[in-house]
């Protein structure tokens, strides 16, 4: 923190301070500060939800909730009149779209609501948000400026990076968020690990990779939520989340513009890496928005095991 914070008000800082104080550039603050404020109004609808199916399927042919469709169209419209956002691409929509005049600075991706089909048995959910300035398309480089995610649990807590470290805040009864954690750092080793997809589907190297790291010790920490899965791997300070290719599904099931690359890049920032088990998530080329990519993301022991295990 900057020299002269006393414990109080060092303990008092909030979003928007933080990124002052950080030299985050102006109009990248404003764009921060709407997207976690949207946090609010989900969080709300996520209290006030029937939990209802919408009788819809995503571009992924997976049931839409009602929720699902409200936290897009809630995140769509907070930016369509922020004047920062020319394009927007979200998990809930067939592609990207223009929301702006072309003039605005930056392009949206979002995961509104990751995990919704937990919001049933009450576990966390989580919002993903990746900030882009240049397109997030057949670039063949990562774009991304910043990222965030929002995580609707017992606290509703935010980790931002704007490439000057990851930094968790709590939002409190005033809706303020508070700076809880900053330049957040992973150990070079974990001690747990969150593995996805079913043993049987899982390919024979990742099989020995997983048992290599059981018989390691390794606590298995997994909910099914993309979101607080990744955010005990990062607030825990080390250990690995993945979600390997599949016999039947050699690029595994996660997004890699929605939730994959937003997520390597606080990781990274948290000195973590994320890989698809030989390359740098951040070094994929996005071709399509609907991509998928197998995915090791944490400690960097854990992420290069992996590697060594897969190339065998
Ligand atoms: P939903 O958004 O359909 O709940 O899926 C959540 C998710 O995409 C991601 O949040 C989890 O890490 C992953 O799926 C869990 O997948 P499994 O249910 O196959 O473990």
């Amino acid at each position: 923190m900057g020299e002269g914070t006393s414990d109080y008000t060092k303990n008092m800082v909030d979003l928007r301070r933080h990124m002052w104080m950080a030299g985050v550039e102006v109009e990248l603050r404003r764009l921060i500060w709407q997207i976690a404020t949207v946090g609010k109004y989900i969080s709300a609808k996520i209290h006030e939800s029937n939990r209802k199916l919408a009788g819809f399927q995503n571009v992924y042919g997976e049931e839409q909730l009602d929720l699902d469709r409200i936290s897009d169209e809630i995140l769509k419209s907070q930016l369509q009149f922020s004047g920062f956002v020319r394009e927007y691409a979200s998990e809930e929509l067939e592609d990207i779209v223009k929301i702006g005049s072309g003039k605005e600075k930056y392009i949206v991706t979002a995961d509104p609501l990751d995990g919704s089909s937990l919001v049933d048995t009450n576990l966390a959910i989580g919002t993903i948000i990746g900030i882009h300035k240049e397109s997030v398309l057949d670039t063949g480089r990562n774009t991304m400026v910043a990222a965030l995610y929002i995580t609707y649990g017992p606290l509703i807590t935010m980790v931002y990076s704007a490439g000057n470290g990851a930094h968790e805040f709590v939002l409190n009864r005033e809706g303020e968020y508070l700076l809880s954690q900053e330049k957040i750092k992973l150990k070079e080793k974990g001690s747990i690990f969150s593995p996805g997809g079913l043993r049987r589907d899982w390919t024979p190297a990742h099989l020995k990779f997983v048992e290599q790291l059981e018989k390691d010790g390794y606590k298995l920490r997994y909910s099914g939520g993309f979101v607080p899965d990744i955010n005990q791997v990062l607030i825990k300070g080390g250990g690995l989340f993945t979600y390997p290719a599949l016999r039947k599904s050699p690029q595994g099931k996660l997004r890699l513009l929605f939730e994959l690359q937003p997520m390597a890049f606080i990781m990274e920032q948290a000195g973590g890496r994320a890989t698809n088990g030989k390359e740098d998530i951040l070094a994929l080329k996005v071709e399509s928005v609907n991509q998928r990519s197998p995915v090791y993301i944490g400690s960097t022991k854990e992420v290069r095991m992996a590697a060594q295990f897969l190339s065998q």
